[in-house]
């Protein structure tokens, strides 16, 4: 479904052997270089999710080269493999063939209770589109407006395996995650909590 213009929602888009084998993937980013953590909002609190980036690290609210807010070292790289995932997704949004780059990732985990408030992905500096993909427990993604962090906004369930890209009109909306469902992981992914998977293109250079 198409919930807004340039807002493609694919429930199911990803199989669960896909789902697995990004469990897996998730896992071995989670341990390094440079950790999964929580990172620390400007105003010195912690957010509830946890994050592991590949190719650039991020931070709120910016890209940065090296994790100096964990370490200090380079984190993984951005796999071509990914990149082609996420060329396939959006063809799959919008039809097609495209030229779509992605140079970053950012990995979340949410545990039982965690949450993200409503926000803009603002830090990138290209237009292109962002990928999401949720494995695990489900969500309430809130999904709003470009104008403002209120409504008028969309209240809509994020399962496993969903696929979500996010472009033109639609690229700079606020959203966020109200909360997961704890429990609806299907057993088979050995996974306790919900992952989701961005990946952007930053339009940085090293
Ligand atoms: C999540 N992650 O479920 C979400 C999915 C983040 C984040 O929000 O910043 O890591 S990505 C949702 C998204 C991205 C870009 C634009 C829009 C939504 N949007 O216009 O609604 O952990
Ligand atoms: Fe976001």
């Amino acid at each position: 479904s198409e919930p807004a213009p340039g807002a493609v929602h694919l429930p199911g888009w990803l199989s669960l052997e896909q789902q697995r084998e990004l469990v897996v993937a998730c896992r071995g980013w989670a341990a390094g270089p440079v950790p999964m953590r929580a990172a620390s909002m400007p105003n010195g609190s912690m957010m509830s999710v946890k994050t592991v980036c590949l190719g650039w690290h991020w931070q709120p609210y910016r890209y940065t080269k090296t994790a100096d807010d964990a370490g200090g070292g380079q984190v993984a790289e951005f796999p071509e493999w990914l990149a082609q995932l996420g060329r396939d997704a959006v063809t799959a949004a919008y039809g097609g063939t495209n030229s779509y780059a992605p140079d970053a990732a950012l990995v979340n985990f949410y545990d039982d209770g965690a949450a993200m408030g409503m926000h803009q992905d603002k830090d990138e500096r290209s237009p292109a589109p962002v990928v999401s993909l949720s494995i695990g427990d489900s969500c309430v993604f809130r999904f709003g407006n470009t104008e403002t962090r209120n409504k008028p906004w969309t209240d809509l369930a994020l399962e496993s395996g969903d696929l979500f890209v996010f472009g033109g009109p639609s690229r700079f909306a606020y959203h966020g995650v109200l909360k997961t469902q704890p429990g609806t992981s299907d057993p088979a992914l050995g996974l306790k909590g919900r992952l989701n998977i961005t990946l952007r293109e930053t339009g940085l250079t090293a």
